[in-house]
């Protein structure tokens, strides 16, 4: 694929001028650009502003994102699409343990005695963890696969448990309770290295094999099974992803999964772990340099005077006591017109947030909208300023962190086209135009930055990472590399060196909000194919045999009872919107569920039946789960539906 081809890659800055948007040089849009976010701050104070920062850029450039929001504007108003895939896991891990990495690490599932694979699609969506885990499998482990759909990576499993959505909490629960009832509960490690057992005891106690199977769709017979082997397993690693955290109650759901292993012990072992797979290629690393409104680079708090002072003796300027605003938190302030203006690095929101209609018309609510991106994207068309970047993974240099935690230099492979500019020279010009006289630094000058201000990130000189091939954090010093996987502690005969139990999660069923009944009686799930990225900006376009465009994938059982054939054209509406698209007869699909990706949003808009519920916690939507309607449509009315 010849991603970096100029020829439909934004090379020329535009600015809106009497509502069109034109070709502009690049010293007026920059200086159209500055002037928009100091006139926001001069009028509406810092915390009027927005950042969304880019999770496909390096760690370098989202250094300097949060740098230019917390410097320059003088806010904590930073976030990026960690909020809408992965936040929950961070969130869920770091009440549990005080921090929010996964605690594993790739060589330890290829040595480990059972993978459990819950809400998660790694053949599709993280093929090279799942390289990892047929390793594993090769080398004698069992696999489980906890999804709605017989998925690709379910092909592979020795026991697929196909559930009901958002029935997570109800199974993990009775998994408890049967390794509790058959008494194999590590028992030394729930006394020593927990809290809050007799509580979750009482807890998980109503959620029979029988009540568990009623709720989830999930035979007795497979609960017992997967709670049996993940007991009984010397080693056993829990993984999970979106099917876990794109709900309303998703940071629950995390924490319902810690649970077992903590009952377990399956945790702070070489071989036995909790393993979010994070999103984009870099969303890990943009949490870790502080591109989010709560914590500055390596997860310090910003509410700590302390860890403030050290940055703000670094950087010369104080920084806000207070949390900033996640990015849902930004869309809600946009229609309240409490947030005026927004700076986008490489997010698509107009068709990567639910209700496409919302989105559009908070973006339209704001004063003034600066988009950085590689391609034209339907946010971009909303902006006052459009700023062509580069395209961080093979246009600069700088290191990308993965979510086994493990930081890896990149070294700029191509020139971006002509026209286009660094993501972090562009932010320096611009804060050059904000009264900060910013040069544009070399990718290991920052580095050695974030280096001097996050301890975790202190023994990885760019010289080190290219020797080692890479370093997972914690890494403190230049001497040493830590142990590949995290909370050891947890083990320590001493309980001054044990530390903090790790606390039970006491949290109880929550169906989706958007409930099925006569007028929607179908389950609609989202998320992703082999061949497609995301909003489909990236992948689009470029031609693959496999694709085949947007389809809503549908049970035999129910397209017989629909009377649709496959191919042909429906109607899908939800409470909020509804769309036209060609049905695909599958039998990996449960009666009353369908499936549809969001990677086609220009053919068919999938986010106008989302629902904008949130997760109370971490702030992300539930795509995982809105109820539909199906409706036959007559010849001639083919024509996609959308509300833009
Ligand atoms: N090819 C490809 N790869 C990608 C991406 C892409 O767009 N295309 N995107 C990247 C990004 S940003 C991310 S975050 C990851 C996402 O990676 P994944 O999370 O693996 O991808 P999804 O397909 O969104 O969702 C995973 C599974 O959740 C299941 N699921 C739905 N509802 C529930 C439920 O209630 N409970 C359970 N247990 N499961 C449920 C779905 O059936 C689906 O198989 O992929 C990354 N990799
Ligand atoms: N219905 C439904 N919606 C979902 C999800 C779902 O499962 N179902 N999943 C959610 C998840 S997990 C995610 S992560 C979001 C993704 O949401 P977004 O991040 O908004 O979507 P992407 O298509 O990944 O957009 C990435 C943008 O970054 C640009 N870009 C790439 N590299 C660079 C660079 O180096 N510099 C700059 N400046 N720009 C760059 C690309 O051109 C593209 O426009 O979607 C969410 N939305
Ligand atoms: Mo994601």
């Amino acid at each position: 694929m010849d991603f970096s081809a100029p020829y439909d890659r934004l090379t020329r800055p535009l600015v809106r001028d009497g509502g069109e948007l034109r070709p502009a040089s690049w010293e007026e849009a920059l200086d159209r650009a500055a002037a928009g976010f100091r006139r926001g701050v001069e009028e509406h104070g810092p915390n009027s502003f927005g950042m969304l920062s880019c999770a496909r850029a390096t760690n370098e450039m989202n250094f300097m994102a949060q740098k230019f929001t917390r410097v320059v504007i003088g806010t904590n108003n930073v976030d990026s699409c960690n909020r809408t895939c992965h936040a929950p896991s961070v969130a869920g891990l770091s009440a549990a343990f005080g921090s929010g990495g996964g605690t594993s690490s790739y060589a330890e599932v290829e040595d480990t005695d059972l993978i459990v694979i819950w809400g998660g699609n790694p053949r599709f969506a993280h093929p090279i963890f799942f390289q990892h885990v047929l390793k594993g499998v090769r080398n004698g482990a069992r696999l489980f696969v906890v999804d709605p759909r017989r998925t690709s990576t379910a092909e592979w499993a020795d026991r697929w448990l196909g559930l009901n959505v958002g029935t997570d909490i109800p199974l993990a629960h009775a998994i408890a309770r049967e390794i509790l009832h058959a008494g194999l509960a590590n028992e030394t490690f729930i006394e020593r290295a927990t809290s809050g057992f007799e509580e979750y005891r009482a807890l998980v106690e109503p959620w029979t094999l029988s009540a568990a199977e009623a709720e989830t769709g999930v035979p007795a017979e497979a609960i017992r099974e997967l709670a049996h082997a993940y007991a009984r397993a010397e080693r056993a690693q829990m993984c999970w992803t979106l099917g876990i955290t794109e709900h309303h109650n998703a940071t629950d759901n995390v924490r319902s999964l810690i649970n077992l292993a903590l009952l377990t012990g399956h945790v702070g072992r070489h071989g036995s772990g909790l393993n979010p797979l994070r999103g984009q290629n870099n969303v890990q690393g943009g949490g870790d340099m502080g591109a989010i409104p709560d914590r500055l680079a390596g997860f310090q708090d910003v509410l700590s005077a302390e860890v403030r002072s050290k940055f703000e003796d670094a950087w010369g300027r104080p920084i806000q006591d207070t949390k900033g605003k996640t990015l849902t938190q930004m869309f809600e302030a946009m229609e309240e017109s409490e947030l005026k203006t927004l700076y986008v690095i490489g997010e698509n929101p107009v068709q990567s947030e639910p209700e496409t209609h919302k989105t559009t018309s908070r973006l339209r609510n704001l004063d003034h909208l600066v988009v950085q991106d590689i391609f034209l994207t339907r946010t971009a068309e909303l902006a006052d300023v459009v700023l062509p970047a580069s395209a961080s993974w093979c246009e600069s240099d700088g290191t990308f962190t993965n979510s086994e935690r493990r930081v890896q230099l990149v070294r700029k492979a191509l020139d971006p086209p002509e026209g286009a500019r660094d993501d972090i020279e562009i932010m320096c010009d611009l804060a050059t135009r904000l009264g900060y006289d910013w040069e544009r630094p070399a990718a290991e000058d920052i580095w050695n930055e974030v280096r001097s201000l996050s301890p975790m990130h202190r023994g990885m000189s760019y010289a080190r990472l290219e020797e080692h091939q890479g370093i997972q954090w914690p890494c403190y010093s230049e001497d040493e590399l830590e142990p590949t996987f995290l909370h050891q502690r947890l083990w320590a005969q001493d309980p001054a060196e044990r530390g903090e139990p790790a606390p039970f999660g006491i949290v109880g069923h929550s169906p989706p909000v958007d409930l099925l009944d006569e007028d929607f009686p179908f389950r609609l799930t989202t998320g992703r194919r082999l061949d497609d990225y995301n909003t489909g900006v990236q992948t689009g376009g470029f031609s693959s045999p496999l694709r085949r465009g947007e389809l809503l994938d549908l049970s035999p059982e129910d397209a017989a009872k629909l009377g649709v054939a496959d191919g042909e054209v429906v109607r899908v509406s939800s409470r909020r919107g509804s769309v036209l698209v060609p049905v695909s007869i599958d039998d990996s699909m449960r009666p009353g569920l369908v499936f549809m990706t969001f990677h086609f949003p220009d053919q068919v808009d999938t986010q106008l039946l989302t629902i904008d519920a949130t997760d109370p916690i971490a702030g992300t939507a539930e795509y995982k789960a809105a109820a539909v309607n199906i409706e036959r449509v007559s010849q001639g009315a083919e024509e996609p539906v959308s509300a833009r």
